[in-house]
């Protein structure tokens, strides 16, 4: 007798009608093959879907170039279904779920005609972790296959798992024929369920990432009473050898990479990585706020990583184990055959830019796109955490709301009380990037960096935000940051990277109760003096002007947050309202 699970993959194949289907095993072997398949068989766009790198310097590396439409995420054709557009609410885009399953019925008919269909058995989390999730996803794009083989643990057990049970995660993803018109992103929180086509790029196909850990989790954990969230997890070692686990929120390519691995300045303090982009939180038995990483790997932005900005990174993209390491849409080093971006060192001769041609850098183009990304094992990080597979995770002392501001927002604002805490989160803005299809350097509202990635309306995230206080006996401290704050001329006033440890031991002695704050009109900073700045010469002036509180341009935020809040209608806790209301006050 089929299983549901060998029931539901046969129901899709006769809608999608591939030649032929293959279970994965996620073995290495496997691996290798589905790489030859990808170099000698598969195409996009008429050119191989991998080519092999240079193999001494960046062993086991593979280039990978996006249909040319496909570059990002696509927010706007990313619907989340629930059965009443409430749940959704205004964050989201939504559809009634028959009639998005009608349409994407429609798309998917025969979409993978003259293909193979891949079945990919994964776990996100560690397969002990009472918290983790098996999951399936079915795809056509062997680079699909692959990156979901370096993100998550993609093993055969993962059927066993499932066994006869009907409730597993399920993901359906075609490349279709990457026409931007029939791209659709479709969630249906109820049924556990993504359905994906016309794009092959990370966060629209990886249907493990941001589509279930993020936008069907958060949802989930609102029900179950834990959160997920786009944060990256990282350990903060100090000179006593104590490590304070911190779960930092950015909104995408702005550092959170750069974050998870930096390599601080300060003498005695090394950052442990635990993960660059998502972590799922419960309050465990202890009244501790306990995180995951769902996740085996990280698809960062490669633009702007070098052995400056990130070394750690440098370092994991050339270990080269027996998992591969893809590069997409970056350019290449035509002497070396080595993927090279803007920002990575000196600019080599000769360039191949990211659509395939000799780059001439007078035309004014970007060799590499500026949301190139590297896909890479989580187990070749130098900085990787002793407790990356700990199924419980780790104990987060602190969280950080970070946006990417140039002006206004503070080096590092602490929050009052747990309210206030919420609310550091639900006012943040930040300015777009290129990690979706949209005008870039905009300021938009991005509560918690979850805009794109809360899977039901807002709203009710703050209010379940609001209600975790309740199960936390140890409550973390919360921090809104910005390192993107710059002078009158433009010039960033913060060096970044690896001083932002300065900050760090900052948070880690509030944690300890070792240090006090002052009072500001939008929360709590540090006094000037508390800032270890041994080694770093920046003028006093640029520290005030980090920490200056514009009242009148806070006015004008206030003014903004209290537009975006008006869109949740009656749906938003008061607690979120009273907040606004006491910070309009103290700024007078
Ligand atoms: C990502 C994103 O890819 O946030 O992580 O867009
Ligand atoms: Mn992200």
């Amino acid at each position: 007798m089929a299983t549901p699970l060998e029931r539901w993959v046969e129901e899709q194949a006769k809608l999608t009608k591939p030649d032929s289907v293959y279970w994965c095993d996620g073995s290495e072997e496997e691996a290798r093959r589905l790489v030859e398949i990808g170099i000698k068989e598969e195409k996009i766009d008429g050119h191989s879907v991998f080519s092999e790198l240079n193999q001494k310097t960046f062993p086991r590396s593979y280039y990978h170039r996006s249909h040319p439409t496909d570059v990002a995420r696509t927010e706007h054709l990313t619907y989340v279904c629930h059965p009443n557009q409430e749940t959704a609410g205004p964050n989201n885009n939504w559809m009634p779920p028959d009639e998005a399953k009608e349409k994407m019925r429609a798309l998917s008919d025969g979409c993978m005609k003259g293909k193979t269909m891949y079945v990919l058995p994964y776990m996100m989390g560690h397969p002990d972790s009472p918290y983790a999730k098996a999951c399936i996803q079915l795809t056509d794009s062997v680079y699909v296959a692959i990156s979901m083989r370096i993100m998550t643990r993609m093993t055969k057990k993962v059927t066993e798992k499932i066994g006869n049970n009907k409730n597993f995660v399920k993901g359906l993803h075609s490349v279709g024929d990457f026409d931007p018109e029939k791209r659709f992103i479709m969630h249906f929180p109820d049924e556990q369920f993504v359905w994906s086509i016309g794009s092959g790029y990370g966060g629209n196909a990886l249907l493990g990432k941001k589509c279930f850990s993020l936008r069907l989790a958060s949802y989930l954990g609102m029900q179950e009473g834990w959160l997920a969230e786009h944060m990256v997890i990282l350990g903060a070692q100090d000179p006593s050898g104590d490590t304070t686990y911190i779960a930092a929120a950015l909104p995408s390519a702005c550092g959170k990479t750069n974050l998870a691995m930096m390599e601080s300045v300060l003498p005695g303090y090394k950052i442990w990585t635990v993960g660059d982009d998502i972590a799922w939180m419960n309050v465990g038995e202890d009244g501790r706020l306990w995180a995951i990483n769902p996740e085996t790997g990280f698809f960062g932005v490669a633009c702007g990583t070098s052995k400056k900005t990130n070394p750690n990174m440098m370092k994991t993209l050339t270990k080269g184990t027996f998992y591969p390491t893809l590069f997409t849409n970056t350019a290449i080093n035509a002497d070396t055959n080595e993927p090279w971006w803007e920002g990575m060192n000196g600019v080599p001769k000769n360039i191949i830019d990211w659509h395939g041609n000799k780059w001439d850098p007078a035309a004014g183009e970007k060799a590499a796109h500026p949301n190139s990304r590297f896909t890479v094992s989580a187990y070749q990080c130098p900085t990787l955490s002793p407790l990356f597979e700990n199924p419980q995770g780790v104990p987060i002392s602190a969280i950080f709301f970070g946006s990417r501001r140039m002006h206004l927002n503070p080096l590092i604002v602490e929050g009052m009380n747990w309210q206030h805490n919420v609310f550091l989160g639900a006012r943040m803005g930040s300015e777009t990037t290129a990690a979706a299809s949209h005008k870039e350097g905009v300021i938009r509202r991005d509560p918690m960096a979850m805009l794109p990635f809360c899977g039901y309306n807002m709203a009710d995230y703050f209010k379940h935000w609001l209600s975790v206080e309740k199960k936390l006996v140890y409550k973390p401290r919360v921090f809104s940051i910005n390192w993107f704050r710059t002078d009158e001329d433009g010039e960033y006033l913060w060096p970044g990277f690896g001083h932002n440890i300065r900050v760090l031991k900052w948070v880690i002695d509030r944690v300890h109760g070792r240090v006090g704050a002052q009072e500001t009109p939008i929360g709590l900073i540090p006094k000037i003096e508390d800032l270890d700045m041994q080694g770093l010469d920046i003028p006093k002036d640029n520290l005030k002007k980090l920490f200056a509180i514009d009242k009148d341009g806070w006015l004008r935020e206030a003014g903004d947050i209290e537009e975006f809040f008006k869109k949740f209608g009656s749906r938003m806790p008061k607690a979120m309202w009273d907040e606004l209301n006491a910070m309009k006050r103290k700024l007078g």
